[in-house]
């Protein structure tokens, strides 16, 4: 059994995805960021840095912390999604977006839509670069069917949800044809459409 303590973010949710994607069962424990449940000493024991994504997995008596790190872990676990002639390609594309795409579009999240107006600096900053981010994984997947290679794997699982809040980005993700094509595709599977709503039922990945 695995417990997951997580949040309703893009980075709670490449786990749950990924956890329906592979079929497992899991519990979750919800960790109220708000309430700065995330600081609170027993979390901060499985998770050095207070973040969510983590895993407990009781089963081999393993806590595993970094949202990259656990889509890794339950990939071996269950033999799925990370394929070993690919390995190469989707670790590149895996840390693509645990170093650059979640990161950057994170701090446009913080400046275009729940800060606007207190830095202009910051604004168009990190606008900017969502937008070559945009140009970039639509020039990528205009030679490629998914990120890293021909088959869905972790690389997509962990950037999907970042660009499933494309609403926020004000970016136009329709203008990016190979980027919504993934977008699109990756929307439709069934286990993305569970995970995606693992804190609320109603939520669907928004349609660009
Ligand atoms: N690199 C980490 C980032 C995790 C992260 O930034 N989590 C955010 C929510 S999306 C969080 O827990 N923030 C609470 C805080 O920093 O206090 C991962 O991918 O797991």
């Amino acid at each position: 059994m695995i417990e997951l303590l997580s949040a309703n973010t893009p980075n709670g949710k490449k786990i749950s995805i990924m956890l329906e994607e592979i079929g497992y069962d899991y519990k979750l424990t919800k960790i109220d960021l708000d309430k700065g449940e995330q600081f609170k000493p027993d979390f901060k024991k499985i998770s050095p840095f207070s973040k969510i994504p983590v895993i407990i997995d009781h089963k081999n008596n393993q806590t595993i912390f970094e949202s990259g790190a656990i889509l890794i872990y339950l990939a071996e676990q269950s033999g799925k999604f990370y394929n070993k002639k690919d390995r190469l390609k989707i670790n590149q594309w895996l840390m693509a977006q645990m170093g650059y795409i979640g990161p950057m579009l994170g701090q446009h999240h913080q400046f275009h839509h729940y800060n606007p107006g207190k830095s202009k600096f910051g604004e168009d900053r990190y606008f900017k670069i969502s937008k070559r981010i945009y140009e970039e994984l639509d020039e990528r997947l205009s030679s490629s069917k998914f990120l890293s290679c021909d088959d869905y794997n972790i690389a997509d699982i962990s950037a999907f949800p970042w660009i499933a809040r494309h609403q926020w980005h004000d970016i136009g993700l329709k203008k990016y044809i190979n980027l919504e094509r993934w977008y699109n595709e990756i929307s439709k599977r069934e286990a993305v459409v569970k995970g995606f709503s693992f804190m609320n039922k109603k939520e669907f990945p928004p349609k660009p």
